[in-house]
């Protein structure tokens, strides 16, 4: 099963499918990639083929064979799961909690507030202007990375990555909440050891390779 044909439906610059190329590149794992134009006639995810690979209209998803899976962090788990070298997770539970807490601060209390259907939303039924939804992204980017930047400072877990000295989940949800900071002109300069730790993933080929401008399908 281990052997089966990978194939990641992706779009160049979502967020959360750049966390699972990050994976996959960590992993040594070879897939093909499927793009998804998040913005083309109104959106392929919203197509009626795309909806039965997805019915939630997003990407990522992982074709593993015949297998789709869905949610990135889950298809990270999956990862380390079926290739358990190198891992993505610490070896004891405390770390395994401390790591998912941290990718779920990005995950689940950061990027679904600034998501693109959201931005829609406000822009399609509410006429909310580009500036103030701007605004708005950076207030969320701004108070999370505040959190996650306290929670790295002085912990004694924290390494040359944000958990010890090898990159984990938390790194893979980390560096592409950056790339979107810088999207949308987050002053950075407050989180020195966010940026100390991106530096030290992008000097790494498997993050440099899942750069959203390394894509095939990038502009
Ligand atoms: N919780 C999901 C979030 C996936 C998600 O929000 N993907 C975005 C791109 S980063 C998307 O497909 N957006 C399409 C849309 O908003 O219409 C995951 O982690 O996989």
């Amino acid at each position: 099963m281990v052997t089966e044909r990978l194939c990641l439906f992706s779009y160049w610059r979502s967020s959360a499918a750049y966390r699972v190329r990050i994976g996959l590149n960590l992993k040594g794992l070879g897939y093909e990639l499927m793009p998804v134009h998040l913005l083309r006639d109104g959106g392929e995810q919203h197509s009626d083929d795309y909806k039965v690979t997805n019915p939630q209209q997003l990407v990522p998803v992982l074709q593993h064979g015949h297998r789709m899976l869905r949610q990135s962090l889950a298809i990270l788990e999956y990862l380390d799961e079926m290739w358990p070298s190198p891992p993505l997770l610490p070896a004891t539970a405390r770390g395994r909690q401390r790591v998912r807490s941290l990718a779920q601060l990005v995950a689940c209390d950061i990027h679904p507030l600034n998501n693109l259907r959201v931005l829609q939303y406000f822009e399609r039924d509410w006429g909310v202007p580009q500036p103030e939804r701007d605004v708005w992204v950076r207030h969320w980017i701004t108070e999370g990375f505040s959190a996650f930047e306290a929670l790295l400072q002085d912990h004694p877990s924290t390494g040359a990555f944000c958990d010890g000295n090898a990159p984990t989940i938390a790194d893979c949800c980390l560096i592409p909440q950056m790339y979107n900071a810088r999207r949308f002109a987050v002053d950075l300069a407050s989180y020195p050891t966010l940026l100390r730790i991106e530096e030290a993933c992008m000097a790494l080929p498997e993050f440099d390779a899942a750069r959203p401008e390394r894509q095939p399908d990038a502009p």
